[in-house]
């Protein structure tokens, strides 16, 4: 069974204005269309075919760097959908709250540090909140890799991810990622995150 790109949960359009549709079409459409096809072609005939991605992405220091680089652009751009939702600037409630504020002492100390680790992820990459044991620590990754993967820095699984690549903004934001990271949380799906919180 090939890994297949699933349909966005919304319109290209629902995340406006914060992230604008023509983005979001050419991001799904084409980047994660090219991740998953090249995922695809990376594993085709190999022992690999019928793994679970999270399986594959836990033990990707033996595998090929395409593997690597198309099997973390899957997995990546499936979470990225998911934790974002159209609605206003809800924000987390209940264990997760609690665990936010053990952690990091305040959401208001969660965001300053997350978006700090997407504005300072030099190039490529990505921002973590990530989940380790009961707690929560932030982390951020160059190209596609992720916390999953045995080779990261800051290991365990990702609840949270903003996707720091120009493409993710832009055409709508330029050289501003620091406007589009601050835009993003406009559009964070807490229940998601609190889902995958509870594992
Ligand atoms: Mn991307």
């Amino acid at each position: 069974m090939a890994f297949e790109l699933k349909k966005l949960p919304y319109a290209f359009d629902a995340l406006e204005p914060y992230i604008d549709a023509l983005t979001m079409e050419i991001h799904h459409d084409k980047h994660h269309a090219a991740y998953t096809n090249n995922l695809n072609a990376a594993i085709q005939g190999s022992s690999l075919e019928g793994k679970s991605i999270e399986e594959i992405l836990t033990n990707i220091s033996s595998k090929s760097i395409a593997v690597r680089n198309n099997g973390g652009g899957f997995y990546n751009h499936n979470l990225f959908w998911e934790v974002m939702a159209p609605g206003g600037d809800k924000q987390p409630d209940g264990d997760l709250l609690k665990a936010i504020n053990n952690s990091f002492g305040s959401y208001q100390n969660f965001k300053e540090a997350f978006t700090k680790a997407a504005l300072t992820r030099f190039g490529s990459g990505w921002a973590w909140l990530v989940k380790q044991g009961e707690g929560l620590v932030i982390s951020s990754t160059p190209n596609q890799d992720n916390p999953l993967m045995d080779l990261a820095e800051v290991k365990g699984t990702p609840i949270l991810g903003v996707d720091v690549w120009e493409h993710a903004y832009y055409l709508k934001y330029q050289n501003r990622r620091p406007d589009y990271v601050d835009a993003f949380f406009n559009v964070v799906n807490w229940n998601e995150i609190a889902r995958r919180f509870k594992g």
